[in-house]
């Protein structure tokens, strides 16, 4: 891995994926991409790893796709290069990702940001649709899921000014989940995934496939959904453990089976 370090258990359960293009302000190009895909297939396999953070450095998650990768190609260049099917591997991670943001998280890397299930940042992080400046718009997903998470009129403004909002912004309007001093984004992201580390991964993982479904389908689909995923958990040892547990007055030991 060239454009990307991966640290598979830098908590118990938890691993961290670093973006690491520094210069370029990790900037997305097709190397790092392919890599995060790998990477990502790689630890949603390894049964020790229940909870993912992605994180750049403090100046940047990611200041969106490559420009300069970019800027040459043509429509059909972009079809063949089929770029759709690496984030679309991406998104299909069943383990919970965490992206941990400071600095820029534009484009892409905004994009990237809200791919993952969820988002802690730092005080200094701004996010950002800006590729109207540079005469396109968002491709991964920007019009989408910017739109659910803080509607239609700021979205808008995001997607046609392409000015960008910050961290205390984003979290008003309920696109993070937090914000903490820069000196502790990290931290706050990694307990976040260690508590949800504690948690049985066979109900993680079906919880995790169930909220997303509210995002895909109408309601009577998703409880549909929901229902099979929840009798699902009965089929776990892990369930018998948490509730015994429970009763036991005792914590319970899950082991993702
Ligand atoms: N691409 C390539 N290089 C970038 C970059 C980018 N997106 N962002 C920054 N860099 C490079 C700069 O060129 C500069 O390199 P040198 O000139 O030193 O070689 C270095 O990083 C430092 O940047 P600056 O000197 O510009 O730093 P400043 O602090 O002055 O400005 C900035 C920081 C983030 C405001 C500025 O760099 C900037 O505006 N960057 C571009 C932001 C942007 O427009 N992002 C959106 C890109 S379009 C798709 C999936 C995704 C996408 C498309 C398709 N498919 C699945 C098909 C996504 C598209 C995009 O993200």
């Amino acid at each position: 891995m060239e454009f990307i370090l991966v640290t598979p258990q830098a908590q118990p359960h938890v691993a961290l994926i670093q973006l690491n293009r520094p210069k370029e302000l990790n900037a997305l190009n097709l190397q790092l991409m392919g890599e995060l895909r790998d990477a990502l297939k790689e630890l949603d396999e390894n049964e020790e790893v229940r909870a993912i953070v992605i994180t750049g450095n403090a100046r940047a998650f990611a200041a969106g796709a490559d420009i300069k990768q970019m800027a040459g190609k043509t429509a059909i260049d972009m079809l063949n290069i089929d770029q759709f099917s690496t984030w679309d591997q991406i998104r299909k991670t069943k383990k919970p990702i965490i992206a941990a943001v400071s600095g820029f998280a534009l484009g892409g890397g905004c994009e990237l940001a809200m791919t993952c299930d969820m988002i802690v940042a730092s005080e200094t992080a701004m996010f950002g649709q800006p590729e109207i400046k540079i005469g396109v718009m968002p491709g991964a997903g920007g019009t989408q899921r910017l739109t659910k998470a803080i509607g239609k009129a700021k979205a808008m403004e995001m997607v046609l000014t392409g000015k960008f909002i910050s961290a205390e912004e984003a979290e008003k309007q309920g696109l993070i989940n937090r914000v903490v001093p820069v000196e502790l984004y990290l931290e706050e992201a990694f307990k976040l995934a260690g508590e949800i580390a504690q948690m049985s991964p066979v109900a993680v993982k079906l919880a995790k496939e169930s909220v997303n479904r509210a995002f895909e389908t109408q309601l009577d689909e998703g409880l549909h959904f929901e229902r099979k995923n929840f009798y699902l958990c009965f089929a776990s040892e892990d369930q018998t453990e948490g509730m015994n547990a429970f009763v036991e007055k005792r914590k319970p030991e899950f082991k993702g089976r």
